[in-house]
């Protein structure tokens, strides 16, 4: 495998930062802390926290880079290690400035900022915020966009897709694409994603020219793959399932002692797709032979969900954990109750574990992070998804706050929402029915529609497949029973075929 560098900067005890590189990024920074690191340690001087650090794949290149940072002034590396690319940028064109000529540049560029953003924030001009991906998770976004002054934009394949005729515009186009992500985007305020299959070189370009993008391309990138994003747990001491990296299926059999274990694809999996349980050898075969990981299997006890929304200035709103109940041939969620039920402990340590991880990534957004109680109730983390998630559809009538709503709050730089709920609730994903594939067709779906506080949303999708997430339906009861028998009963009542 390919070797990394990491250029780093860490804040020293005078205020002032050092620059660093290094192949092992724990190590080093361990010897940090302990000040067995010689070079950086001076008799005042001691590095206390580590602020930022950037991967390169090759040594010379890390060699320039940390040269370069090292030559930037202090004001420079802050904006840096802030990812404040607009002020980076300013400093750049100033470099040759003096000091003083500079900060009449630099408080000249602020006041046009604000003056900007005020100009923006007046609900009188809407901002304009584009969506990258059209389906199901656009379409409820864009329920929710109505109740504030915005211009919805949404760049998707597929100009028959669920979210294309509730917006204020939409384009055709690839959000795998860099022009067409790039082109889609530069005209726009601020820009959010209900997929992570989007080119994330062109989200960096926007954000470099100031466009808003929630999350930010620097956690959608950890995120989009499983690989760094199971890297980042490491390196940030979040509790997840051991791994092994892998190139094609034939690597795992030189972990034969590893399994049983789930062998899930780096990029493009979701919904379960591009994810097969390696129970034994003879399962080998359906490994995946393109990078994957390899997670050793965990014996759960539980499954759960906790969306954590983060705004600009650092502020969080966690939503009660939901529990989730799977159906394991499909690998996808049969129902769903929230709040989950478990021991205060077990929710606490999970909300702790979801909120150091979207504080970690650093940026603004909405984060759905899936977590795994394991039989000696540990907590794991199984993965995040940097968006609106399924496991939040029932936000949507049982809390105060939906999670859609509490995304535009973000984006529109709004206060945060109220993520209590304000009765239990459970969902029942619709799913194409198996052996069905073609133009869809509801089975059940009045008699669901005559239940009591019983919420169905379809999604619109014209074609049906098996598996396919078409529709969801929220039960909101007191009575948790009462949640887990309708679910039940809508399970077996509502199907949807070709
Ligand atoms: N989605 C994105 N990641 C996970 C999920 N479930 C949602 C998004 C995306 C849609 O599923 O809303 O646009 C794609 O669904 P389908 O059925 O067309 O593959």
């Amino acid at each position: 495998m390919q070797e990394h560098y990491f250029v780093y900067i860490l804040l020293c005890n005078d205020q002032s930062y050092y620059v660093g590189i290094t192949n092992e990024l724990l190590k080093c920074f361990q010897e940090h802390l302990a000040g067995t690191h010689i070079i950086s340690y001076t008799f005042s001087r001691r590095p206390v926290r580590l602020m930022y650090y950037e991967t390169i794949p090759f040594f010379e290149e890390a060699i320039k880079r940390e040269k370069q940072i090292k030559g930037w002034s202090r004001a420079k590396k802050k904006a840096l290690i802030e990812q404040n690319f607009h002020k980076l940028q300013l400093l750049s064109q100033c470099q040759n400035m003096s000091h003083h000529k500079y900060k009449d540049f630099d408080f000249a560029q602020s006041q046009n900022e604000i003056k900007n953003s005020e100009q923006k924030r007046n609900p009188s001009t809407p901002l304009r915020v584009g969506i990258l991906g059209g389906g199901q998770l656009g379409r409820m976004l864009l329920q929710a966009s109505a109740n504030y002054a915005v211009k919805t934009f949404v760049l998707e394949n597929d100009e028959n897709c669920p979210a294309a005729h509730l917006c204020y515009h939409f384009i055709k186009g690839d959000i795998r694409d860099f022009e067409t992500v790039y082109e889609f985007g530069k005209n726009l305020d601020a820009i959010t994603i209900e997929i992570e299959a989007v080119n994330i070189e062109a989200l960096e370009k926007l954000e470099g020219e100031g466009v808003k993008i929630f999350p930010r391309p620097s956690a959608i990138r950890i995120i989009k793959n499983k690989i760094t994003q199971k890297e980042f747990y490491k390196q940030h001491q979040i509790p997840s399932a051991e791994f092994i990296i892998t190139q094609n299926s034939n690597d795992i059999k030189e972990h034969l002692s590893f399994l049983p274990a789930v062998h899930k694809i780096g990029e493009g999996g979701y919904d379960g797709k591009g994810v097969q349980m390696i129970q034994i050898e003879a399962d080998i075969h359906k490994g995946f032979n393109v990078l994957s990981v390899l997670e050793k299997k965990i014996i759960i006890q539980k499954e759960i969900a906790v969306i954590v929304a983060m705004n600009e200035k650092g502020e969080t709103a966690v939503y009660p954990s939901a529990e989730m109940v799977f159906a394991p041939e499909l690998n996808l969620l049969d129902y769903q109750i929230s709040p989950a039920r478990m021991p205060e402990q077990l929710i606490w340590k999970a909300e702790a574990i979801a909120l150091k991880l979207v504080k970690a990534l650093h940026s603004a957004g909405l984060f759905a992070v899936e977590l795994f109680i394991t039989k000696n109730n540990d907590v794991l983390v199984n993965e995040t998804a940097p968006r609106v998630h399924n496991s939040g559809h029932h936000t949507i009538e049982a809390n105060y706050c939906s999670q859609f709503d509490m995304l535009w709050r973000i984006i529109l730089g709004y206060p945060l929402g109220n993520t209590a709920p304000i009765l239990p609730s459970s969902i029942v994903n619709i799913l194409g029915a198996e052996e069905n594939a073609g133009e869809a067709k509801y089975k059940g779906l009045e008699e669901v529609l005559k239940m009591e506080n019983v919420f169905v949303h379809l999604y619109g999708k014209t074609e049906t497949r098996p598996g396919r997430k078409m529709g969801h339906v929220t039960i909101i009861s007191k009575d948790v029973h009462e949640l887990a028998s309708k679910a039940h009963k809508i399970k077996n009542m509502l199907k949807v075929v070709s």
